[in-house]
């Protein structure tokens, strides 16, 4: 770090964001690595996915790389991330491997879940990166048991769990908030609050701010810019240690932006907001032009350095493509594997738990 006081800062009036934070110059280049890994990894699936490489549903991340690093990042090992199913950087970003998670796009053996999940379905227990749900708000009561676990254990690990912000008009957001506020789960409730459901803005479904979803449990909220990576690292730093510490469930407005459409056969901009609107986001709220600029700003990083950084994620995404490619598909044994059933002795499947001995034909 003694380099860095050396070199000299673009622009010296301007505020430093790294010091405002506390977030050191190596720190935040490896946050910058991290937002360009998951930007070409997910411009990578998006090829995949218009040359029919990759199945089913495929929503992306892109724009809202900094919610994801700036969240995620100060985490430890041994805490737990879930989500829906945005997922890709925010499983990338908990450790998840990018050949695995672009394997499991694939659908191939591979994959973190062996190919049978999809996109929405990443999951890894082993980075306790615990999915990758489709149900909008079904993960939510989900994490909340696992606050609970971490509570009867007396460990000392927190939940971080994404949802959309059309979640929050789900009746089991309330139920495990209520639940998560009685019993003091150290849970953290993240809405990634990019405004819009699909084709629906979040002011046509809500009188009341986002912020105040969790005021009736007694929960604290906090909004934090999820565009600003440096923000949302020290925000969710600080936070990660104060519920570790004993502070009770939380609740966050990640206010983001998405750039792409909904999902991938969903136009970018649609009918709910304007192409302008896009357009403008994508040229102020881009979080990797800006923790580029106040990486510039701070003379931490020149021009050279920048595109070496980003050809280095080119080549991850590349990479992991390639290993998707070339990775078996899974075999049919697949079907029967990790599946809560047994087969009886008349070959039915029983998933009561009864034994192959039980049942009828
Ligand atoms: C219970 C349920 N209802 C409806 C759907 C269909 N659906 C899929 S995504 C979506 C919108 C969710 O928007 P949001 O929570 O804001 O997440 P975002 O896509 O913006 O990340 C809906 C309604 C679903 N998957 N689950
Ligand atoms: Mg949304």
């Amino acid at each position: 770090m003694a380099e860095t006081k050396t070199k000299a800062r673009r622009n010296p009036k301007k505020p430093d964001p790294l010091v405002q934070f506390g977030i050191s110059e190596e720190l935040a280049l490896n946050l910058m690595r991290d937002m360009l890994v998951y930007r070409r990894f997910e411009e990578k699936a998006e090829e995949a996915y218009a040359i029919g490489k990759i199945g089913g549903f495929c929503h992306l991340h892109i724009g809202q790389e900094g919610a994801a690093a700036g969240s995620i990042k100060p985490l430890r090992d041994d805490d737990y991330v879930m989500s829906a199913y945005r997922e890709h950087t925010q499983a990338l970003a908990k450790g998840v491997t990018p050949n695995a998670v672009m394997a499991e796009l694939f659908g191939r053996a591979t994959g973190s879940s062996g190919g049978k999940g999809g996109s929405m379905h990443i999951f890894d227990a082993k980075t306790r990166f615990m999915g990758g749900h489709g149900i909008v708000g079904g993960q939510v009561p989900l994490a909340t048991g696992i606050g609970w676990k971490i509570k009867y254990r007396g460990e000392d690990s927190v939940v971080i769990v994404y949802m959309g912000d059309a979640a929050v008009n789900q009746g089991g957001f309330h139920e495990a908030l209520n639940m998560a506020a009685i019993w003091q789960l150290p849970v953290i409730y993240v809405v990634e609050n990019n405004a819009y459901g699909m084709g629906t803005a979040f002011s046509r479904v809500s009188t009341t701010d986002m912020v105040d979803k969790s005021r009736a449990h007694g929960i604290p909220g906090h909004s934090v810019n999820g565009q600003d990576v440096l923000e949302t690292y020290a925000f969710f730093r600080d936070l990660a240690a104060e519920v570790r510490g004993g502070a009770g469930p939380q609740f966050v407005d990640l206010r983001t932006y998405r750039f792409r459409g909904h999902s991938m056969s969903d136009p970018v901009s649609g009918t709910y907001r304007s192409v302008e609107e896009v357009e403008r986001a994508k040229e102020q709220l881009d979080p990797i032009a800006m923790l580029r600029d106040t990486l510039m700003d701070a003379g931490a990083i020149d021009q050279a350095a920048l595109e070496e950084m980003d050809q280095d994620a080119r080549q991850i995404a590349q990479d992991a493509t390639d290993f998707a490619d070339a990775s078996p598909l899974p075999g049919p044994e697949a079907l029967y594997a990790n599946v809560w059933a047994e087969i009886n002795k008349h070959g039915r499947l029983f998933f009561d738990g009864r034994g192959a001995e039980g049942g009828t034909p």
